[in-house]
């Protein structure tokens, strides 16, 4: 008997909770191994799909939305970040493309903040030194970080993210600058300082964290011109895009000294990140764990479900769309 579920590809291997409701909801074509597709077996294994659920990794780029099947009516992202989807080429194939923003809030905000303690704080030496049994013993001047409490934050990119960021920093006696395509309202901004031309804040920056979307115009924001214009002795953290910072220009400003440390949970090209990173110990790496946890992934999971079973089974519009 013909299966009257609409399909699902689901490109990735997602949490056993997520793919419990998918199985139930859709006739899910799954990924228990978890594989990579590349465009051409992606196109392939989409055949007599309604929908496809993917994830950031996934390059759903002009040409291979171009190649998909003509069942194919969505694209819900497991991801708030949708660069990987070119919506504009979905939107000329009538394909909806959705995202799963507010519930991975929390979640990035912690792993930036722990991004900024742990480049201030040298936690890769210290935790490096100690697996290493290297550790002879405490000694005054051993590991000496930057101090955190009171220093400037500049948040590039003051969405619910880059917010729930300052809320976390706040708690450090931090003092907030933002830059932000729009100022926020004085109750959103709680006394961060705005600066309506971003590169007005590098100067005011102890730390610099990145929560902007990457898009054409944030691409390689951080360069070499800005990072000098970061006071010496600065700190960057990145757990929005790799592709915001040139990896080039911030390696060099970490091996010059100019900048004390980076923390960093996104690379351009992850998981290939730039191999210069490897040979610095005063880099924070992480990798891509922003949203990893039980609770954050299920949620993200959901939310992608609540998108593809509004638009699939009750024909109505998901509650994430995203427009080009
Ligand atoms: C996700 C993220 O886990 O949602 C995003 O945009 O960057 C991550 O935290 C990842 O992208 C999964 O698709």
């Amino acid at each position: 008997m013909a299966n009257s579920k609409p399909r699902v590809l689901a490109t990735r291997l997602f949490p056993p909770d997520v793919e419990a409701r998918l199985t139930a909801h859709f006739d899910a074509v799954l990924n228990p191994e978890d594989r990579l597709y590349d465009s051409p077996s992606l196109t392939k294994a989409a055949a007599g799909c309604d929908a496809i659920m993917c994830a950031a990794g996934d390059s759903l780029n002009a040409a291979t939305i171009a190649a998909l099947p003509t069942s194919i009516r969505m694209i819900a992202t497991f991801s708030v970040g949708y660069e990987h989807v070119d919506v504009a080429a979905a939107a000329k194939r009538n394909i909806l493309v959705a995202n799963t923003p507010d519930v991975l809030t929390d979640a990035t905000a912690d792993i930036a903040m722990l991004c900024l303690l742990g480049a201030a704080r040298r936690a890769h030496e210290g935790a490096a030194l100690l697996r290493a049994h290297h550790w002879v013993g405490w000694a005054p001047t051993q590991l000496m970080g930057t101090h955190v409490t009171g220093k400037r934050l500049g948040i590039f990119g003051m969405g619910r993210i880059g917010q729930a960021m300052a809320d976390r920093a706040r708690a450090f006696r931090m003092q907030i600058h933002y830059s932000n395509r729009s100022r926020l309202s004085p109750d959103e901004e709680k006394g961060a300082v705005f600066h309506a031309n971003p590169d007005d804040m590098l100067a005011h920056c102890d730390f610099l964290s990145i929560n902007a979307p990457m898009t054409p115009q944030t691409r390689k924001w951080v360069n070499a011109e800005r990072i000098a214009r970061l006071p010496k002795g600065a700190i960057v953290v990145n757990t929005a895009r790799g592709g915001v910072v040139d990896d080039e220009a911030l390696i060099a400003a970490l091996k010059s000294g100019h900048l004390a440390s980076a923390g960093l949970d996104v690379f351009d090209g992850e998981p290939k990140l730039h191999q210069g990173y490897y040979d610095l110990t005063n880099a924070f790496l992480l990798p891509h764990m922003g949203s990893a946890t039980v609770e954050t992934r299920n949620a993200m999971g959901f939310k992608a479900l609540d998108n593809l079973e509004t638009y699939l089974l009750r024909n109505q519009t998901p509650p994430n769309l995203v427009t080009a």
